[in-house]
């Protein structure tokens, strides 16, 4: 524990020693992002559930103390969900470490160490980094989307000394930029390197033999988000929850090598000899202890189901695989959209926006659990859509509240999570939706007197459209439901309707959101 607890405070410090890759290293958050798992810890839950309030009634205090409790409670809370999907220890650390609700769920060594290796490398500048995605290849030599001719130049360059060495340029992973760089490069851009080295989701090198033909997804909306760029005949095995949670999109005689990207099966991945494994943000962990047990497999974390990481582990992964246009392609439909939300809700004033409550798994059996800005996903999907999240500040991904402080928070919106999955999407119809409207009301003492059930103003938005490439959608749901008159003519199912056919070639019938 000591020793964990000393871990922490150094990454603690290197974190706040860089505060650039201090911020990179949030998209990490997602390791623990219990939203995202499908599982969350129910008796963490209940024992945290007072102190949890407590958090949520001191927001609104400008008491110190009382603050300090809210970040004391809201660590607990993010170390049970940590538990649940990861690794308990590291988040507590990290809570000690810097700011509770940012920090908590960052930091793991691999992440830390790459943070320490890049602050010898020079920032790009904007104009040499073409956008905020990070194409994390090494022999990416100018930091841009891609490998090309433009990458051997610059390699040129810095071993002429009139470039700075960048973050991906050491192309043969030996911490020196020579000729063997460039000549590695040439090969890359011409598709004829052996291997390549890639930089993962939470820092770690992998390397990767090449041409990659059999892939395991071991979480099923990294599997959407792989299909969606044409890898159907590559992917070799799928977790138990694809099967049962996306029945849509095929692969149903494909075996199953775990549950949800947990109880990995290793007997049957080796039986199945994929070059790569790719597992979700939130197994980050259990990467290195995974690779041990995969020998000759490339085990890969990315973050490809959430919005936070999605474009830049598309365009890493797509061309990995060899799908760098379908990548961009996809990645473009997903811009398109983000773009028409931004533009649309441009003339909002911040002050006048409507207030909303965003629960998570509405229709299980715990309620009460209000998901926050800093979840990277969900959380960050109702973000920018012209509404102010009334958890706004309290810390954690998501987060038990009092039933009283909803009530006197008083939200015009209400948004529930479906997270359960089974009775909203494929194969359900809006009678099915409104009985299940009906459910996730019932049974709230007092909740008529909330804005937006008085104003029925309660809106259902399953979970398929929240992860993966489809977030794009959940964020026109929450941006045309708050302004429904700037987005009269956009429809987030016929938008679920267009994706599943163009980037998936299926028709699904069935019913994600409701009320529309
Ligand atoms: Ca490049
Ligand atoms: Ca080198």
């Amino acid at each position: 524990m000591k020793v964990e607890f000393l871990v922490g405070i150094i990454i603690g410090l290197i974190l706040l020693t860089l505060p650039t890759f201090a911020s990179d290293s949030l998209n990490s958050s997602d390791s623990i992002n219990a939203s995202d798992s499908l599982y969350p810890s129910v008796s963490s839950n209940v024992s945290n559930s007072a102190n949890v309030s407590n958090s949520a009634n001191a927001s609104n205090s400008a008491n110190a103390s009382n603050s300090a409790n809210a970040s004391n409670s809201a660590n607990a809370s993010n170390s049970a969900n940590a538990s649940n999907s990861a690794n308990a220890s590291n988040s507590a650390n990290a809570s000690n470490s810097a700011n509770a609700s940012n920090s908590a769920n960052a930091s793991n060594s691999a992440n830390a160490s790459n943070s320490a290796n890049a602050s010898n490398f020079v920032n790009l500048s904007d104009s040499e980094a073409a956008s905020n995605v990070t194409f994390s290849i090494l022999g990416n030599a100018n930091g841009d989307e891609t490998i090309d001719m433009k990458d051997v130049e610059y390699a040129e360059s810095i071993i002429l000394g009139s470039k700075n060495q960048t973050q991906f340029a050491d192309a043969t992973c030996d911490n020196s930029i020579n000729i063997l760089d460039v000549t590695k490069i040439e090969l890359i851009n011409l598709g004829k390197a052996k291997d390549l080295t890639l930089v993962d989701g939470v820092g770690r090198q992998v390397n990767v033999t090449l041409p990659v033909k059999r892939i395991i997804p071991t979480d099923y909306r990294t599997t959407e988000s792989l299909l969606a760029l044409g890898t159907g005949d590559m992917i070799v095995g799928v977790d138990k929850a694809f099967h049962e949670r996306m029945a849509e999109f095929g692969l149903l005689d494909l075996p199953e090598v775990g549950m949800h990207s947990q109880s990995v099966n290793y007997e049957m991945i080796l039986t199945l000899k994929p070059d790569i494994v790719i597992l979700p943000l939130w197994q980050a962990e259990d990467a290195d202890s995974i690779a041990k047990n995969l020998p000759n497999t490339s085990v890969i974390v990315m973050g490809l189901a959430s919005q936070k990481t999605i474009n830049s582990d598309l365009i890493t992964a797509g061309f990995v695989l060899g799908k760098e246009k379908e990548a961009n392609e996809l990645i473009s439909w997903m811009q398109g959209y983000e773009n028409l939300v931004n533009e649309r809700i441009r003339g909002l004033k911040s002050d006048s926006m409507p207030t909303f409550y965003y629960e998570y798994m509405s229709g299980g059996e715990e309620k009460w659990q209000a998901i926050t800005p800093n979840d990277p996903s969900a959380g960050q999907v109702a973000e920018g859509t012209g509404g102010s999240n009334i958890a706004t500040g309290l810390a954690g991904t998501s987060i038990e509240v009092d039933p009283e402080w909803i009530i006197e928070k008083n939200p015009d919106f209400m948004f529930a999570d479906l997270m359960k999955g089974f009775d909203s999407g494929p194969g359900k119809t809006e009678e099915d939706m409104k009985v299940l409207l009906t459910k996730v009301l019932s049974n709230r003492p007092g909740f008529d007197k909330v804005n937006a059930v008085k104003n029925h103003r309660v809106y259902l938005i399953d979970r398929d459209i929240i992860g993966g490439p489809r977030w794009v959608i959940g964020h026109i749901y929450f941006a045309k439901c708050m302004h429904p008159e700037l987005f009269k003519d956009i429809n987030p199912e016929e938008i679920n309707k267009e994706y599943l056919k163009k980037f998936h070639n299926i028709e699904v019938p069935g019913t994600w959101t409701y009320p529309e």
